[in-house]
């Protein structure tokens, strides 16, 4: 399993694609309840429970709320992770765009080894989500501790945990964190339609008022979303040379400018003739929704975890939430 996530890592072939598997979605891995340590149990009874948006229990853990599974890839990944001060981590909560994130960031930081005018570039060939995994869902998941040290710098990777429980390392250290945020209207929405995707076939679908209570409580995966939010924008004030805020809504409306000035944050800028030559914008259009929604990879195949890929492709809009709020809803969010 280590040896499969350095080779992805490192991606030097572009063979990495995903396996096409049109069978009906299983429970994604980190919301079963099986293969638990003993040390899971035991804090998982002392802390507060709450039904989840599938069919399994969140646990409130250091103020959030995460299924079980989950939470010993976050015990995991705070044990061992060593952050570097070359890294980059992306970080999100759930459904703020983190798929486009990590296509965008993975995209630029290999620009010179994988053109994004290629044929071969692995972004058409595997999910955004093979090429900068997540710390607790994937790099620290089902018990492994993979030696991450032989990674070539920098080492992409993401995590949706707030900052109240990120690995001491990479507040310590000086990796480049990117924080996008969403409207939490367009982020519920979202979040509301990929949970009724989780669900298995044959069970009810999760109701909107019901999933938007929990929501407003704060009980959603990593919620409460608004400390999740307002911790990291205080952090991007604190340290504005090591946390970058970001907004889906911006990245939309000024796509260019936003991935410029990301590149120059990573410490990549874009030089005049790469933009001259379209860089740029091609990295745009490798990236865009329409592209990646499109790409057979993306249509069919699926995730190790378990998710269908074409599930993180919805819309890739701003205000599609307005389809679904009442007002009551709108003033109460
Ligand atoms: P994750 O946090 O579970 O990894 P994430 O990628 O953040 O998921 O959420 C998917 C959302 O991003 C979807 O939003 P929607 O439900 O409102 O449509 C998805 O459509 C959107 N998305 C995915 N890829 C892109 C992209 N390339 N550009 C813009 N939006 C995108």
């Amino acid at each position: 399993m280590a040896t499969t996530l350095i080779s992805t890592l490192t991606h030097t072939s572009h063979d990495l694609k995903d396996p096409i598997t049109p069978s009906p979605p299983k429970l994604a891995k980190y919301l079963q309840e099986d293969d638990i340590t003993q040390e899971c149990q035991a804090l998982i009874s002392t802390l507060p429970k709450d039904q989840g948006w599938v069919l399994s229990y969140l646990y409130q853990y250091q103020g959030f709320w995460h299924p079980i599974r989950q939470l010993q890839g976050v015990l995991s990944c705070q044990r061992h992770f060593q952050a570097r001060d070359t890294d980059i981590i992306l970080i999100t909560s759930p459904k703020c765009g983190t798929t486009w994130l990590k296509a965008l960031a993975y995209a630029v930081i290999n620009r010179k080894t994988n053109p994004p005018r290629g044929d071969n570039h692995p972004l058409l060939s595997f999910n955004p989500h093979k090429s900068v995994p997540f710390l607790e869902l994937k790099v620290y998941v089902d018990h492994q501790v993979p030696d991450l040290t032989e990674l070539p710098s920098p080492r992409l990777f993401s995590t949706h945990l707030p900052v109240e429980s990120l690995p001491l390392s990479i507040k310590e250290t000086g990796c480049k964190v990117v924080y996008l945020a969403r409207d939490p209207k367009d982020a519920f929405i979202s979040l509301w339609h990929f949970a009724n995707k989780l669900r298995p076939q044959n069970s009810c679908k999760l109701q909107l008022e019901e999933a938007f209570d929990k929501f407003c409580k704060g009980v959603s995966l990593y919620g409460p979303f608004w400390d999740h939010v307002l911790s990291y924008w205080k952090c991007s004030l604190e340290k504005s040379n090591n946390v970058f805020f970001l907004k889906y809504e911006e990245l939309k409306v000024q796509p260019k400018l936003c991935l410029k000035k990301l590149a120059e944050f990573w410490e990549r800028p874009f030089s005049l003739e790469e933009e001259n030559n379209g860089v740029v914008d091609e990295i745009l259009s490798l990236c865009s929704f329409d592209n990646l929604s499109n790409l057979e990879v993306n249509k069919v195949g699926k995730l190790s975890s378990g998710e269908q890929n074409n599930a993180f492709f919805r819309k890739g809009e701003v205000g599609n939430w307005a389809n679904y709020f009442t007002q009551e809803m709108t003033e109460k969010i």
